[in-house]
């Protein structure tokens, strides 16, 4: 007898862990779910079309996307020449002026001189670059940088409020203040 009380205690112990086990495990399972959630939450998408400027055709598209505290710019431009353009943030969303001069000056919230992106004498935080339309005049760009953000309190970061300019000309990343990179021939303000 005192044996059969004893398997039956057992088992009852055992069937009690293994519940527990069950429990905590469901749990973790919920919390981790819920993470994943707050973090497709944090994912930020905005999308423009790009206006011609400047009497030219060219059409374009461009979406940021803020996930895990960095900002993808992809972009694709129609109409351009063949070659290099400069793509710059200036500082102004306004895009109403036909020369596109509205918009301003380049973005450069931390008052450094105009250059390359990364360069050690300083760039803007507007200084993306120039990108390559192919033969047909297409071009597309990726451009990744936690330097930027959309909305953040952080003014030398917040891309909100400013614009997005292609220019028909080269930026040769020395003339100053903005590359000596000629019209601009496409804009959007970035806006939300
Ligand atoms: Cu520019």
């Amino acid at each position: 007898m005192k044996l059969i009380k004893l398997i039956a205690l057992a088992v009852v112990v055992m069937f009690g862990y293994n519940c527990k086990e069950a429990k905590k495990e469901t749990k973790e399972v919920t919390e981790e779910a819920i993470e994943k959630v707050t973090e497709e939450d944090n994912v930020e998408v905005i999308k423009f079309s790009m206006e011609p400027k400047s009497n030219s055709s060219v059409k374009g598209e461009v979406t940021f996307t803020q996930e895990a505290g960095k900002i993808t710019m992809v972009a694709n431009f129609s109409g351009l020449t063949p070659g290099e353009h400069a793509i710059h943030l200036h500082e102004k969303a306004d895009c109403s002026s036909d020369d596109g001069k509205s918009t301003g000056g380049h973005w450069n919230p931390t008052h450094e001189p105009h250059g390359k992106w990364g360069a050690a004498e300083g760039y803007h935080k507007g200084d993306i670059g120039n990108l390559t339309a192919d033969a047909e005049g297409n071009a597309t760009l990726e451009f990744i940088t936690d330097q930027w953000c959309l909305g953040c309190e952080d003014e030398n970061r917040n891309i909100l409020g400013k614009a997005v300019i292609v220019h028909q000309g080269v930026d040769d990343f020395v003339s100053q203040p903005s590359g000596a990179a000629g019209a601009r021939i496409s804009c959007t303000g970035i806006i939300q």
